[in-house]
């Protein structure tokens, strides 16, 4: 792997820069990558490591800082008052340690929604949320959580507030009412929780899960149809029946298959961090890897991803594996070249015409950004060095990328862990800002 990285692709030796990164990765590599999100991490401490961009297609702003531990940001535009028409649009930004922060993006006044007593240790905390697509006439957020339930000292919940009805409320301090839980799993260790939630068009909730933990998936979860770890879900938590907090949509792929838990949409996931909807339907995840390989997938009605027979478009642990009925990946990266993958979203916006219609995602320990070539997002493509999916790196910023957001006009934003958010936006004509690696502040 090592030896690979430190040759380009016509076997010359590699510059000093990439030896000087390998070696400060790998010194990285013990606390960081074990301990992705972790809340000891000292991400002051973590350097930003260069990285080459070679289609400089964008570049940062500051639009928000003081939000330590970002991990989700979501969009919403928001009733200036009650019952009137006039809307304001306003970022929802869910922190690790359990804080949502509103802000209105026009003005940047902002406040807090809630505060939840959450477990924070390793890659534990509030992780996710998704607004009912109904909004405003249905004020339920839906919120992914890992708390102590009872006896059991980690467990992921999905738990519903009820928003203030307008910004006027939320300007006047009032916050998100809790309410029931509707969704909850134990978690057998404190990382691999998945953590994100998102309504599909078809108004289903997705409900992302990683594999319970550990490392290598040591209780088979992930290709186990018995258990709900290392899955992605599909629930109809908007209108479940009488009695029960989520229904089962009656298309879910093994309702009648026998030994199959009926909420599974797709099997074989190691940690679906993030994942997102593109304009055609098409459910996209970022699959973060084990020790080798991260991954893009498209993910289908009752697939298996393959983990953890395979990382990526590996055998794991074996030098032979089968592969029939697994889906395969639509992109890898070997590590280092990715090391921590977050998965993004299709760009759908006008700012940035070249990235439209293409895949964007980024890696919480290197500072690129990537996106999948057109025909990448399209269909599956083999590389060269025949590897699934190609992509380019369109810009350098200097964050630690642990999310990614994207606003009703189809722009994309990222959510750090030094604790801010910053808007993506088109590289100015020098092409200065693409490659310059410093996010420029928008403040006044
Ligand atoms: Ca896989």
């Amino acid at each position: 792997m090592a030896r690979t990285w430190l040759r380009d692709a016509r076997g010359q030796k590699a510059p000093p820069w990439r030896v000087a990164v390998l070696l400060v990765l790998l010194a990285a590599a013990g606390f960081a990558l074990a301990a992705r999100l972790t809340s000891r991490v000292p991400v002051a401490l973590v350097p930003v490591l260069p990285v080459e961009v070679d289609e400089p297609l964008v570049a940062f702003e500051v639009f928000a800082r003081d939000l330590p531990e970002v991990t989700d940001l979501q969009f919403v535009d928001w009733p200036e008052r009650e019952g009137q028409p006039g809307r304001r649009r306003v970022l929802l930004v869910a922190q690790k340690a359990g804080q949502i922060d509103w802000i209105e993006v026009e003005s940047r006044q902002r406040g807090v929604l809630l505060r939840e007593q959450v477990r924070t240790e390793s890659e534990m905390g509030l992780l996710g949320l998704a607004l009912s697509p109904r909004f405003p006439a249905d004020r339920r957020l839906f919120v992914d959580l890992v708390a102590v339930a009872g006896e059991e000292l980690r467990q992921t919940q999905v738990r519903v507030y009820t928003v203030p009805a307008s910004v006027e409320a939320l300007r006047a301090g009032a916050l998100a009412a809790p309410g029931p839980i509707v969704f909850h799993i134990d978690q057998p260790y404190s990382n691999h929780n998945g953590g994100q939630i998102a309504f599909g068009p078809d108004r289903m909730l997705y409900v992302g899960l990683g594999d319970g933990g550990a490392g290598g998936d040591p209780h088979g979860y992930g290709q186990n149809s018995g258990e709900l770890l290392g899955k992605m879900l599909r629930l109809d938590v908007l209108d479940p029946p009488p009695g029960r907090s989520y229904g089962i949509p009656a298309d879910n792929p093994f309702i009648v298959a026998p030994g199959y838990r009926p909420e599974i949409w797709a099997l074989g996931l190691r940690n679906p961090w993030r994942f997102s909807f593109d304009g055609a339907g098409q459910l996209w995840v970022g699959d973060v890897g084990q020790s080798e390989v991260e991954e893009i997938d498209v993910v289908g009605r009752g697939d298996n991803l393959g983990w953890n027979v395979r990382e990526g478009h590996r055998c794991y642990n074996a030098d032979d594996c089968a592969s029939d009925g697994l889906r395969p990946p639509r992109y890898v990266a070997l590590h280092p070249d990715s090391v921590c993958l977050t998965g993004g979203f299709v760009y759908e916006g006008r700012a940035i015409a070249a990235l439209r219609g293409r895949y964007v995602f980024c890696d919480y320990l290197l500072p690129w950004l990537r996106a999948l070539t057109p025909e990448s997002t399209a269909g599956d493509v083999m590389r060269e060095d025949g590897l699934p999916g190609k992509a380019t790196t369109i810009g350098r910023h200097d964050g630690l990328c642990s999310t990614m957001g994207r606003d009703p006009d189809g722009e994309l934003w990222l959510g750090d862990f030094r604790g801010r958010v910053l808007r993506i936006v088109p590289v100015r004509p020098d092409g200065a800002d693409g490659s310059s690696g410093a996010a420029a502040d928008s403040n006044p």
